[in-house]
């Protein structure tokens, strides 16, 4: 399926990988890439050097394009935008903030900027600011959220902007690439099916963890505060819920997730830990390659669209 998207970045299939944190990591950027998607290094809050570490190791599995994202919260983010530029990577997303800042020096090394929105106000501004596409992200989506679902987003944004529009949130098969691609998107972001690739490093226990999740099971954290989260409901979020509701400051809560996310995906801590995953979690039923997931998701999505 050509689309612009695809044009754009070079791929075979109009469908880039989440740039999720501690999980976008480089053996499933270059696994998503030799598939023929667009695999990404997620930045997340890792400092530049070890960003450019993971690029480098990227590079060595595959010869295709990869991208990066830039988690803007980051204390890091802003010699993450540079390394970046150094190491030659020609597509950058955002995510979680603003990018303007950035935009300058990237489109000046010739780099595609794709700025992940919430909202069609920030779709508009960053299409101004010489964005190339943007990822419409719908509350579906696991991690940090926005308010709008992807359904009523995604065209919202594609009737604002006259860029190419990538929908993300609650995509995990063919019909959900047909269903975004019925709302006006050129093509989709998916995370949480990628993490239970078999290319995925994250740990057997958060795999599995998804494979059986039901559609309920996940919860928003951090709304109080303005930074909605979205994981799997475990004790940590029960917990979470619990001093949330007794009015505990944002810092407070913050302290007491520090470093959980890496305890579930690393060590396999899916009691205590932190499960992001997105609302489809309940609709992934098993591990399989990054191309096996590809060519799956793509075969549907050709047959339902009639292509
Ligand atoms: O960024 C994400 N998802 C993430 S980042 C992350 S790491 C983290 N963990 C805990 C707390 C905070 C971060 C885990 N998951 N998705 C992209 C995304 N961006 N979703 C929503 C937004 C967004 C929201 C508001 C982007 C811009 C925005 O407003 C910016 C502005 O200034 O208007």
């Amino acid at each position: 399926m050509k689309t612009r998207i695809t044009e754009l970045l070079g791929v075979d299939h109009p469908i880039i990988q989440g740039g999720m944190a501690w999980v976008a990591e480089h053996h499933l950027a270059a696994a998503v890439s030799e598939a023929g998607g667009l695999g990404l290094i997620g930045g997340a809050n890792a400092p530049g050097e070890v960003v450019r570490a993971e690029i480098r190791k990227a590079k060595e599995l595959t010869g295709k394009p990869i991208g990066v994202n830039v988690m803007l919260l980051s204390p890091h983010a802003e010699d993450v935008a540079k390394v970046v530029v150094e190491e030659g990577i020609k597509v950058v997303t955002t995510g979680a903030g603003n990018p303007e800042k950035y935009m300058d020096m990237w489109k000046a090394a010739g780099i595609k900027v794709i700025p992940v929105v919430a909202s069609v106000a920030l779709a508009k501004r960053m299409e101004k600011y010489g964005a190339d596409a943007v990822v419409a992200e719908g509350s579906e989506s696991g991690g940090h959220i926005g308010e709008q679902t992807t359904m009523t987003l995604v065209p919202q944004v594609v009737d604002a902007v006259s860029i190419p529009v990538i929908a993300a949130g609650g995509i995990g098969d063919g019909r959900g690439i047909a269903a975004a691609f019925m709302l006006g998107a050129e093509a989709v972001q998916i995370g949480t099916r990628f993490v239970v690739a078999k290319e995925s490093i994250v740990h057997d226990n958060y795999k599995q963890r998804i494979i059986k999740a039901k559609d309920i099971d996940s919860a928003v954290t951090g709304r109080s505060h303005g930074h909605p989260v979205r994981c799997l409901r475990n004790q940590m979020t029960r917990e979470y819920a619990k001093l949330e509701q007794e009015g505990k400051s944002f810092e407070e809560l913050e302290y007491m997730t520090l470093g959980t996310l890496r305890k579930a995906v690393q060590e396999g801590d899916i009691t205590n830990g932190t499960v992001m995953a997105g609302q489809i979690a309940g609709m992934i039923c098993r591990e399989q390659t990054c191309r096996e997931i590809i060519e799956e998701m793509m075969e549907q999505a050709e047959r339902l669209l009639g292509r």
